[in-house]
C-alpha cells in the first residue's frame, strides 16, 4: 500500500523510485531538508527491499589498527597522535600476529585493518605483517589501508598508488575498506583534514584499486562544518565514480563524534539526522549495492531502527575498535554474535552472516565455510 505524504514536495521523488530512475541533485536536497521523515524512510525502505527482501546482513569481524602514530593531525580525528606523544603506539609484527589471535574462537571471517599514516613503517613492513597474517589466518579476509593510507605509501616509497596497491594485494590484501573519504568539498577538507588526500585523490585511489580488480567501500563523514550541496555532491561523485567500476561494495555514512577531538564545539548527531543519513543515502546510491548502519557510531539502538529506514547491514562483531571510541564513542567495543541476532531478529529482518563479500557463511561450532 502507497502512503500518502506528508510533505508533497516528496512525490515526485516516489515516483522515480518506484520507476528506478535515478535521483537528481535537487532531489537530494529535498530529501535531506524534509522533515517527513518517515515519507523519506519509505522510499529507502523499499529500494532496500527490492534489492535485499528481509535479510540484514553482518559479519564477525575484528579490528586491527597497527599503530595510532600519524603525521595529519587532521582536526576531526581524536585516534592520531604525534610520534613523539608518550600515549602513542606502535605494534611489533609479532603484536599484530598476536592481537590477530585473540577472539579466534568466534572465528572471524575479517580483519580490518587500518592505522596512522606512520613516518617510518615502511611498504615492506606492511606487506611482512600482510604475509604473516595469511600464513597465520589462511581463511580470513584481509580489507587493509583506506586510499589515504595507500596514497602516502605511494608518496613516500616514491612509486604510483597502483604499484602500492599491486605489491600489498600480492602479500595478500583482498579489499579495501571505505575510510578516509570525509566529504570529497575542498572548503571542507581545508578546515576538516588539511594534510590528507584530496577528494579527487581519494577517487583516484578507488578507481585504481578498482581497475585492479580490488573491491573496496566507501564512506561519508557527516554531522560537521559541512552543507547538504556538500553531502549530495559527495553522494553523486561516488555514485558516477561506482557507474564507471561497479568496486564499491557497500557505503557506510559516518556520524562525526566530536569528544577529544580539534572541533568538539560542534554538537553530536541526533538519531533523526542519522537515521535521514541512512534513507538519504540507500536512495541516492541507487549503484551501491549494500548501506552498513555501523552500530559501534550509531548505537545499537540506532541501527536497529536503521535497518527499516534503507540499511541492511550491521557491520560485524568489531573487537577492539579505537577510532571512535577515542572520539567519545559510548558503544561498547564489541557486540556477541547472539547480540547482533536478536538485533536483527527483533526487527522483523532475517539475519544473514556474509563474509566480506556478502557470500553467506554456514557455522559449525567454532568454524565457518563461506558457500560459493
Ligand atoms: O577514516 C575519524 C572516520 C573512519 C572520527 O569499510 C571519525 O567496512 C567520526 O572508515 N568521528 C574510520 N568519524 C571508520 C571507517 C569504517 C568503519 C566501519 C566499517 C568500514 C568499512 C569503515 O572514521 C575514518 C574517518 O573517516 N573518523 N575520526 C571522529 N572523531
Amino acid at each position: 500500500m502507497t502512503p500518502t505524504f506528508e510533505d508533497a514536495r516528496l512525490e515526485p521523488i516516489r515516483q522515480k523510485v518506484e520507476s528506478g530512475v535515478a535521483l537528481n541533485f535537487e532531489d537530494g536536497l529535498t530529501l535531506y531538508r524534509s522533515p517527513d521523515l518517515l515519507g523519506v524512510g519509505w522510499m529507502a525502505n523499499l529500494v532496500r527491499e527490492r534489492l535485499h527482501g528481509d535479510a540484514t546482513y553482518f559479519n564477525v569481524n575484528r579490528h586491527i589498527n597497527p599503530t595510532d602514530v600519524c603525521v595529519a593531525s587532521c582536526r576531526l580525528c581524536a585516534f592520531g597522535k604525534r610520534a613523539k606523544d608518550p600515549k602513542a603506539y606502535t605494534m611489533s609484527l609479532d603484536q599484530v600476529w598476536e592481537v590477530a589471535g585473540k577472539g579466534w574462537s568466534e572465528a572471524v571471517t575479517e580483519f580490518h585493518i587500518v592505522g596512522g599514516l606512520h613516518p617510518e613503517l615502511t611498504l615492506d613492513w606492511y606487506c611482512q605483517m600482510l604475509r604473516g597474517l595469511k600464513e597465520r589466518f589462511p581463511q580470513v579476509h584481509l580489507k587493509a589501508f583506506t586510499m589515504v593510507e595507500i596514497g602516502y605509501l605511494a608518496q613516500r616509497a616514491k612509486l604510483s598508488a597502483r604499484d602500492v596497491l599491486q605489491q600489498l594485494r600480492d602479500a595478500g590484501m583482498d579489499s579495501l575498506p571505505g575510510g578516509g573519504a570525509e566529504v570529497f568539498s575542498e572548503r571542507v577538507r581545508r578546515i576538516i583534514c588539511d594534510h590528507k588526500i584530496t577528494g579527487e585523490q581519494w577517487l583516484e585511489v578507488a578507481r585504481t584499486a578498482h581497475q585492479l580488480g580490488l573491491h573496496s567501500n566507501c564512506t561519508m563523514l557527516y554531522g560537521h562544518i559541512e552543507t547538504e550541496e556538500d553531502r549530495v555532491d559527495h553522494l553523486l561523485e561516488l555514485r558516477a565514480l561506482q557507474a564507471e567500476t561497479n568496486g564499491f561494495v557497500t557505503f557506510i555514512p559516518l556520524a562525526f563524534h566530536p569528544e577529544h577531538t580539534a572541533l568538539q564545539h560542534i554538537p553530536k548527531t541526533t538519531g533523526f539526522a542519522d537515521i535521514r543519513e541512512i534513507a538519504v543515502s540507500r536512495l541516492m546510491l541507487d549503484n551501491i549495492p549494500h548501506i552498513k548502519a555501523y552500530w559501534i557510531m550509531m548505537t545499537p539502538r540506532i541501527a536497529q531502527i536503521a535497518q527499516r529506514f534503507g540499511a541492511d547491514d550491521l557491520d560485524g562483531t568489531v573487537v577492539e575498535e579505537k577510532i571512535y571510541h577515542d572520539a567519545g564513542a559510548t558503544t561498547s567495543q564489541n557486540l556477541r554474535r547472539g547480540e547482533l541476532l536478536r538485533l536483527i531478529r527483533e526487527a522483523g529482518r532475517e539475519p544473514v552472516e556474509r563474509d566480506t563479500l556478502y557470500r553467506p557463511v554456514e557455522r559449525a561450532e567454532n568454524t565457518f565455510t563461506v558457500l560459493v
